[in-house]
């Protein structure tokens, strides 16, 4: 009825994040602007992606290549900068570390009082922008230890247990962004009338099996026999399916909601894989626990996973429990 409605639209991501910490106390109010900053950078980015066929900046190359040595697109660096300037002002942030930058990026109006850092991937499954198929960016927030005065960001590399809120912002036919600050996960679709996140899906569960399988298969000879044993077991049996999109976001949200398994394992010529621990899988890994699911290496689960680096990478296997605990138990056959 008319009253539901209305109520429906008035659950926005802010008033969503109070009320979930029930209480108007300094932190409450931290995460709550943190999140709404995170909402502008993600609408800021959809509205680009939303006309990228139509305008030149936003797509192809810049023609430079990141740390990673990958090259960069110019919606890349558009979304990396959106972020950044999102949290401008704030008073929140102090520093940024992302999949585009070497080092953390200090905003200096906001150092030392901001007592957070955001860790982000600004845009995830960029060889999918110019194909106008589904991309996302992928973020986390951490607690700043200590003062970081000589700006080597060293109280970064602790495990994923210590991120207080992760999500991602999903761009595909809507826009969502899929949120957790410790209570539950939940998801909320872009209005475009509104210009607002609007609660869609409270608690998100996922299922303890889901028949998808989500790998790039082209890697087959990349991989640990482990891995070459298990990619058999599910061709061999009945009940399981294949999807996987190249971006990450997209395909773990399928998991997330269906249930299933991703996994990037190492390969020949990247033993630890390809995804980025801080900003890519221990972001999933947090939601993923908060809705009752797992992610591991194969040996360790992720969130405990001790950090050498900022951009170290990670195998990552993850998804729903069982189907987790199976590709685990053949990656252990091995150990
Ligand atoms: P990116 O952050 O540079 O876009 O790379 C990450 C992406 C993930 O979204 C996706 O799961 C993976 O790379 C796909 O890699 P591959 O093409 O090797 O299957
Ligand atoms: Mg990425």
């Amino acid at each position: 009825d008319h009253k539901h409605a209305i109520d429906r639209d008035c659950t926005t991501l802010s008033r969503h994040v109070l009320q979930q910490l029930q209480s108007f106390s300094a932190d409450a109010q931290d995460l709550s602007a943190l999140m709404n900053r995170i909402a502008l950078a993600g609408k800021l980015i959809a509205r680009r992606l939303t006309r990228s066929g139509l305008v030149e900046e936003a797509l192809g190359f810049t023609g430079d290549t990141n740390v990673q040595g990958e090259a960069v697109k110019k919606m890349d660096l558009y979304a990396n900068q959106v972020f950044i300037s999102a949290f401008e002002q704030s008073g929140l942030v102090c520093r940024l570390a992302s999949e585009e930058m070497e080092k953390p990026y200090y905003i200096p109006e906001n150092c030392p009082i901001g007592r957070y850092t955001l860790l982000y991937d600004p845009i995830d499954g960029s060889s999918n922008l110019d194909i106008n198929i589904n991309v996302g960016s992928i973020f986390a927030v951490r607690r700043q230890e200590g003062e970081d005065l000589d700006e080597s960001a060293s109280d970064l590399l602790q495990p994923g247990h210590n991120q207080i809120a992760a999500g991602y912002i999903l761009y595909g036919p809507s826009t969502m962004l899929v949120y957790s600050i410790g209570h539950g996960v939940h998801a909320f679709t872009l209005d475009p009338n509104l210009g607002e996140f609007i609660l869609s899906q409270e608690n998100i569960r996922v299922p303890d099996h889901g028949p998808v399988y989500s790998v790039n298969e082209g890697n087959f000879w990349q991989w640990d026999e482990s891995i070459r044993e298990f990619t058999r077991y599910v061709h061999q049996h009945q009940g399981y399916t294949a999807r996987y999109s190249g971006a990450l976001v997209g395909d773990f949200h399928r998991i997330l909601l269906q249930g299933g398994v991703f996994l990037y394992p190492g390969t020949a010529r990247k033993p630890e894989g390809k995804l980025r621990l801080l900003y890519e899988s221990a972001p999933l890994a947090y939601l993923i626990e908060q809705a009752g699911g797992r992610a591991s290496t194969g040996i360790q689960d992720i969130l405990e996973v001790m950090p050498d680096e900022i951009h170290q990478r990670t195998p990552l296997i993850i998804g729903s429990r069982e189907n987790v605990a199976l590709v685990e138990s053949f990656v252990q056959r091995d150990t």
